[in-house]
């Protein structure tokens, strides 16, 4: 089933130069960039992508993380891909995620973990609306789409 998925690179990630390298895994997968978007998020925004952890004792650490820089958002587009980039990114805590997934071969701790990902179809589809307008989702036919989809 082809799905589009929402995918944020942390500011860890991008203070440490890390866009092209995790932008190159998803690319070589076969996974297709839909929307990009360059940004520092507003707390409100950050506030309420993080909505189902308000509460939690590190939900403030969260926040104030999320907006101390710049991020990377986007949506890829694939088969699977909402369990696909969960697959890739590893388990929450990188010292639990397997070697060969973005968490565990980049990255040290839960609160430093690089990459966030849609946990579901439902969630792709409210944090896409959260981030893009329509317009900003690009629809475009990839050549080599026929060397990964029979
Ligand atoms: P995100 O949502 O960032 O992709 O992470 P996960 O889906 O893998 O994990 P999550 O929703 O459980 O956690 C969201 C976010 O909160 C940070 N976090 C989480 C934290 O700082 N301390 C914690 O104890 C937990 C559970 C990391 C990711």
């Amino acid at each position: 089933m082809i799905e589009r998925t929402f995918v944020l690179l942390k500011p860890d990630a991008v203070q440490r130069g890390l866009m092209g390298e995790i932008v190159g895994r998803l690319e070589s997968k076969g996974l297709k960039p839909v929307a990009m978007k360059f940004m520092r998020l507003p707390k409100e925004l950050a506030e309420r992508h993080y909505a189902e952890h308000k509460g939690k004792s590190f939900f403030p650490g969260l926040i104030e993380y999320i907006i101390s820089g710049p991020v990377l958002c986007m949506v890829w587009e694939g088969e699977n891909a909402v369990a696909s980039v969960r697959t890739m990114m590893g388990k929450t805590n990188p010292q639990d995620a397997l070697p060969g997934t973005i968490r565990g071969d980049l990255c040290q701790q839960t609160g430093r973990n690089a990459i966030h990902g849609s946990d579901s179809v439902d969630s792709a589809r409210r944090e896409i609306s959260n981030f893009f307008n329509d317009y900003e989702i690009t629809e475009w036919k990839r050549s080599i789409d026929p060397w990964f989809f029979e």
